[in-house]
């Protein structure tokens, strides 16, 4: 059996969810998403995901033909109705269907579809072990052609690096800016340990502004750990005590080499161990509840 898809205001069974192919979002990646994990029946950080998707959408004069509220309640059902009480949300907004030509005002209305499955996880032995990185050639794409904290169906600048990871033996790399300065990895911001602080790249450096970064840097400075922003070159990265990726897929992933040496002591470090588990402690405990949901 197949899962129930949200397809513009109504759940349809997957083998009917279909997107025209003059729809924009196929034909130029003119269109908005979000990834959001469901743990324990509860969807996390929901309100933060549903602001950046409206912030997401207002920067490409996209309006999303429905309200906060109602994706909530979208979200909720779609999880519901599929029995999901962990996984994976997959939240996407089309231009919609329009004709051959980049014109966005003729295209008729947008699609909101909504996937609420699993998810492929990074394997166990990276969360214990951590994981290599290597530095992509490919430069993260500059914030005067398209702004990086538009979270956009157009993700070929973080597929060409991703090749290159796969390419090096691996499933993450290190993207940085036209002036040379780290942005972040191909779906997941970059944080650095040095002296007992914590470090991460301004998304003014081409960092979405992730939402488990958001998390992690709220936890670091709750335990009285300093948490800044600065420009970050590849030789901080190189000389830092630790090193750690976020992301809703990968949650927090220790970094143990970047191009072949070691990070630190070349395995997960102090800071890195205690930030997993508060995170852990936190996705269990709180997120909007999907319910019963209202079917
Ligand atoms: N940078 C980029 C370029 C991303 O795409 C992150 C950072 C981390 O942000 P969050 O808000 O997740 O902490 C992302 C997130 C997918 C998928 O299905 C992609 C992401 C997240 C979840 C699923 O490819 N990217």
């Amino acid at each position: 059996m197949g899962l129930q898809i949200f397809l513009d205001g109504r759940l349809v069974p997957e083998s009917e969810a279909k997107i025209s192919v003059f729809d924009h979002g196929l034909l130029y990646g003119d269109g908005v998403f979000e990834g959001i994990r469901v743990y324990n029946g509860r969807i996390f950080k929901l309100q933060e995901h549903l602001q950046r998707l409206f912030r997401s959408a207002r920067a490409i004069a996209l309006e999303i033909p429905m309200t906060m509220e109602e994706l909530v309640l979208a979200c909720r059902r779609t999880c519901a109705a599929n029995g999901l009480r962990d996984g994976y949300i997959r939240l996407v907004v089309t231009r919609g269907v329009g004709y051959l030509g980049l014109n966005p005002y003729r295209c008729s209305r947008p699609s909101v579809f909504i996937i609420a499955a699993t998810i492929e996880l990074y394997p166990e032995s990276v969360y214990r072990d951590g994981l290599k990185l290597v530095t992509a050639a490919t430069q993260r794409i500059n914030p005067a052609a398209v702004s990086p904290a538009i979270k956009s169906l157009n993700y070929l600048n973080n597929i060409l690096a991703k090749i290159e990871a796969v390419q090096a033996g691996t499933v993450e790399a290190i993207m940085l800016n036209s002036q040379g300065y780290v942005a972040e990895c191909t779906g997941d911001n970059i944080f650095i340990v040095r002296g007992g602080r914590l470090e991460t790249p301004p998304t003014s450096a081409g960092a979405l502004d992730g939402i488990t970064r958001g998390v992690v840097m709220e936890l670091a400075r709750g335990m009285g750990i300093p948490v800044s922003e600065p420009n970050l070159t590849r030789y901080d990265l190189l000389t830092a005590d630790e090193c750690f990726l976020t992301g809703t897929a990968a949650e927090i992933v220790p970094v143990a080499e970047i191009d072949g040496r070691k990070i630190g002591a070349g395995r997960p470090g102090p800071l890195t161990l205690k930030l997993m588990e508060a995170f852990r402690n936190l996705t269990r405990t709180s997120g909007t509840e999907i319910g019963d949901a209202l079917q």
